[in-house]
C-alpha cells in the first residue's frame, strides 16, 4: 500500500467535500478527496434546487458563483396552496433576504470545474474506504483506487462529506455518539420533466389528497413533487398518474392557475426522514453536510446546512494544521445550532403541508396555513427561516 501525505482528507465529492477543497485552498490549506462514485454520476444526480442568499454569497465569495449569478433564478418567495385559499410568502418584503432556484447538479458542474482549474486532487471511483486513528494525530484514510491498488492517505485531518450512506459517522464510537432520528410516514416522488413552468415561484400545495410541490430549474425545465406513501416504488407511478396527481393536488384550472406537464425525463423517490448525530467531530475527524444530518426536503435546507457547515469547517481546519485549534474545538457546537434550527424547521414545513389521513389533523394543518398567510408575524417567521440566517445564527 503506497502511502501519500496530505493536510486535509476528505471522504465524498458532493457539495460539501469539493466547496470544502475549495474554500481550504483558498487558505492555503492542501486537500486529498476520495469519491466512491465516478465524477459523470455524482453531477448527474437530480436533487436539490433552492439555495439561501448566504449560500449563493458563499458560492460567490469562493469563487465558484460566476454561472449561478448568470444563471439562477431569484425567487423573492414561496406560494403556500390549499383548497380554498392561495398566498405568496414575499420574503423580500417581510425579510429583506431573498433565494434563488439553482440545481444542485448544476452547482456540482460548477465546483468540479473550480477543483480542475486549481488542480484539486480527487481520486474517483474508489471502494473500501475505511478510517483510522481518528484519535491520533496521525489519521488516515485507506482506500481501493480505481485501478484497484490499495491506498493509504496520512493527513493531519480527517472530513467526512460522504453523505447519507457513507462510512464516516459510523466511524464516531457508539458510545461517544448521539444520533437522533426521525422517520416520516412519507416519500416523496419527484420529477424532472421538460416543460415550462406553470408558476413564477416555487408552489407548495397542501390537498386532502396528499402534498404536491412545483419548483424548477429553468424557463424550460420544472421539478414536481409528490408525498407518496414510505416504499413507494418510483415504476408503481405512470407518468399519466403522476400528471393527474399533480393537476388535482396542485388546483390546475383554478383560479386561473393551469398546469403545463410534458416529457418526464427523471423519476425518483426520495424517503423522508431526519437524522441528526452529535457531536459532529471525534477527535481528527471532522463531520460536514449529509454526513452529520439529514433533513426533510420540505424546508429546503439540506444543501444549504451542509454548504455552511464547511463555511464554518475551513477557517477552523486551516487553523488548527497550523497548530490553533480554538475553532476546531468549537466548530460541533457551533454548527449545530443551525444543524437545530434547519432540523426543526423542515420538520415544521413537512408537519403542515403533509395530510396524514387524520381528519382532526387536517384542520390544524389548514388553520396553520390559513393563520400564516394572515398574520404577518407567522409569515416573517417562516420567511427568516426560509430565506435563511446569517451563516452563523
Ligand atoms: P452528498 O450525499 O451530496 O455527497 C456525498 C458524497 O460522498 C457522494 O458523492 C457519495 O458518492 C460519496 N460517498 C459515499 N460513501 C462513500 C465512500 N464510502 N467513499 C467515498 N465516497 C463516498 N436537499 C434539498 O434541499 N432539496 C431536495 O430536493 C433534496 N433532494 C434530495 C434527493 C435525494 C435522493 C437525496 C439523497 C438528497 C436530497 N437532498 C435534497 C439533500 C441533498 O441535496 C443533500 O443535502 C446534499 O447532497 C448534501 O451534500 P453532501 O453533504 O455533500 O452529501
Ligand atoms: C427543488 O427545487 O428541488 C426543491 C425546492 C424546494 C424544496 C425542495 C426541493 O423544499
Amino acid at each position: 500500500m503506497c502511502p501519500v501525505r496530505t493536510q486535509v482528507a476528505i471522504v465524498g465529492a458532493g457539495p460539501s467535500g469539493l466547496l470544502l477543497s475549495q474554500l481550504l485552498a483558498a487558505r492555503g490549506v492542501e486537500s486529498v478527496v476520495v469519491e466512491h462514485r465516478s465524477a459523470e454520476h455524482v453531477a448527474a444526480r437530480i436533487r436539490a434546487g433552492v439555495l439561501e442568499q448566504a449560500t449563493v454569497d458563499l458560492l460567490v465569495e469562493a469563487g465558484v458563483g460566476d454561472r449561478l449569478k448568470r444563471e439562477a433564478g431569484e425567487h423573492h418567495g414561496i406560494y403556500l396552496k390549499w383548497p380554498d385559499g392561495k398566498h405568496l410568502v414575499d420574503f423580500v418584503e417581510l425579510t429583506g433576504r431573498s433565494t434563488v432556484v439553482y440545481g444542485q447538479s448544476q452547482l456540482q458542474r460548477d465546483l468540479v470545474e473550480a477543483a480542475a482549474l486549481r488542480g484539486q486532487e480527487i481520486h474517483h471511483c474508489v471502494s473500501a474506504t475505511a478510517l483510522h486513528d481518528l484519535d491520533t494525530d496521525r489519521p488516515a484514510v485507506t482506500f481501493t483506487d480505481a485501478s484497484g491498488r490499495g491506498r493509504r492517505l496520512q493527513a493531519d485531518v480527517v472530513v467526512g462529506c460522504d453523505g447519507s450512506f457513507g462510512p464516516s459517522r459510523d466511524t464516531v464510537p457508539v458510545d461517544v455518539r448521539i444520533r437522533w432520528e426521525k422517520d416520516c410516514p412519507n416519500s416523496w416522488l419527484g420529477i424532472l420533466a421538460d416543460v415550462a413552468p406553470s408558476t413564477d415561484h416555487v408552489l407548495y400545495a397542501w390537498h386532502p389528497e396528499g402534498f404536491a410541490m412545483h419548483s424548477m430549474r429553468s424557463p424550460a425545465v420544472s421539478r414536481l413533487y409528490l408525498q407518496v406513501p414510505r416504499g413507494t416504488r418510483v415504476e408503481d407511478w405512470s407518468d399519466d398518474r403522476i400528471w393527474d396527481a399533480l393537476s388535482r393536488r396542485l388546483g390546475s384550472g383554478q383560479d386561473g392557475f393551469h398546469l403545463s406537464s410534458g416529457p418526464i425525463n427523471d423519476k425518483s423517490v426520495l424517503p423522508m426522514r431526519s437524522l441528526v448525530q452529535t457531536p459532529m467531530r471525534h477527535g481528527r475527524l471532522f463531520l460536514a453536510g449529509d454526513a452529520a444530518h439529514i433533513l426533510p426536503p420540505t424546508g429546503a435546507k439540506g444543501l444549504n446546512l451542509a454548504l455552511a457547515d464547511v463555511a464554518l469547517l475551513a477557517p477552523a481546519l486551516a487553523d488548527l494544521v497550523r497548530g490553533d485549534t480554538r475553532r476546531a474545538d468549537d466548530y460541533s457546537d457551533r454548527a449545530l445550532r443551525r444543524v437545530w434550527r434547519s432540523t426543526h424547521f423542515a420538520w415544521w414545513m413537512t408537519n403542515m403541508l403533509h395530510p396524514t389521513g387524520d381528519p382532526f389533523e387536517d384542520e390544524l394543518q389548514l388553520s396553520q396555513l390559513r393563520w400564516v398567510a394572515s398574520s404577518r408575524a407567522a409569515s416573517t417567521g417562516l420567511a427568516e427561516n426560509f430565506a435563511g440566517y446569517p451563516l452563523e445564527v
